[in-house]
């Protein structure tokens, strides 16, 4: 399937959606989150992929936003089905079976920002920027934002950027915990592939129960969240990989870890 809006490409079990609308500093419009949806859905197909990177074609940006061109004349209606369509997509992220990392190569804001919230990692390059400057557009975020940056860097700094709308450095997104990582630019793509190498390298069942038992777990009291905690332990313990993970321990080997998730 060839796309216009993104490339995509799967090489071994890393697989990279690279947002490609370069002239518009590759800001999100209905086709590039069609597009996107069908890029999840052959990674979801294909159980060899291990990992999701998802970064921006370019120097200068991951994803500027949404596309203020295709926003401006929108009707409440389209407005809302835009903005739906967008979280579900946020949600997809989430809830995908392997990780998922934000490789930030310049600006992401607005959308931009809200992408890289739903992925597990988000390493940025010294020269990116994130934001939510929906007020200076007279609207709010509408992809999950103003939930999103709440509950990862909490109230006072989610209120501080969406009210404002200030752009803030890669260095002050690491200071304030929405970044992981920040590398010079011409190192950002490597160590994200090193990372994903790492993460390729685990067992998918122990990898799919550890992303939800955080994600699920953090929309919940502790007590619930621990018996998801619980129930997910169950599942890794009767897995292919755990034999071979506790095996290779006892064996003083490195461990080969080839279990399906089903
Ligand atoms: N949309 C469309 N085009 C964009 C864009 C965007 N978000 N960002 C940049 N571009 C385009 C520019 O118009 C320009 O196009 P040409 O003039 O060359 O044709 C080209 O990309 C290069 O941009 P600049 O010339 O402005 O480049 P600079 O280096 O001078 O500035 C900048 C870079 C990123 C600081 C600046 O472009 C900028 O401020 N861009 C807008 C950033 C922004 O406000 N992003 C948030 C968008 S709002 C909702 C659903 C979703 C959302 C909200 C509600 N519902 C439906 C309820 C989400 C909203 C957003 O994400």
């Amino acid at each position: 399937m060839s796309f216009e809006n993104i490339i995509f490409e799967i090489d071994g079990a890393i697989a990279v959606i690279r947002f490609n609308r370069p002239k518009a500093l590759n800001a999100i419009n209905p086709d590039v989150l069609k597009e996107v949806n069908q890029a999840m859905d052959q990674v979801e197909a294909n159980s060899g992929v291990k990992v999701l990177i998802l970064t921006g074609e370019g120097d200068k940006a991951f994803v500027a936003g949404a596309d203020i061109a295709h926003m401006v004349n929108l009707t409440p209606l389209q407005g809302r089905k835009f903005s739906r369509d967008g979280q579900e997509l946020m949600f997809r992220l989430e809830a995908l079976p392997i990780p998922v990392i934000a490789c930030v190569n310049g600006f992401a804001l607005g959308g931009g920002t809200e992408i890289a919230m739903a992925c597990d990692f988000i390493y940025a390059s010294e020269n990116a920027k994130f934001g939510q400057p929906e007020i200076n557009l007279g609207i709010i975020p509408g992809f999950g934002g103003t939930q999103r940056l709440a509950r990862l860097v909490g109230k006072a700094m989610a209120r501080e950027l969406c009210m404002t709308g200030a752009m803030i450095s890669a260095a002050e997104a690491k200071e304030i915990g929405l970044v992981n990582k920040v590398f010079p630019p011409d190192q950002l793509w490597e160590e994200t592939m090193k990372t994903a190498r790492v993460l390729a390298s685990k067992g998918k069942v122990s990898m799919k129960a550890a992303k939800q038992c955080i994600n699920r777990g953090y929309e919940v009291d502790l007590r619930s969240g621990c018996y998801m905690e619980a129930d997910g332990f169950a599942v890794c313990i009767t897995s292919p990989d755990q034999k071979e993970g506790m095996s290779a321990f006892l064996e003083k080997r490195k461990p080969e870890f080839k279990g399906e998730l089903s």
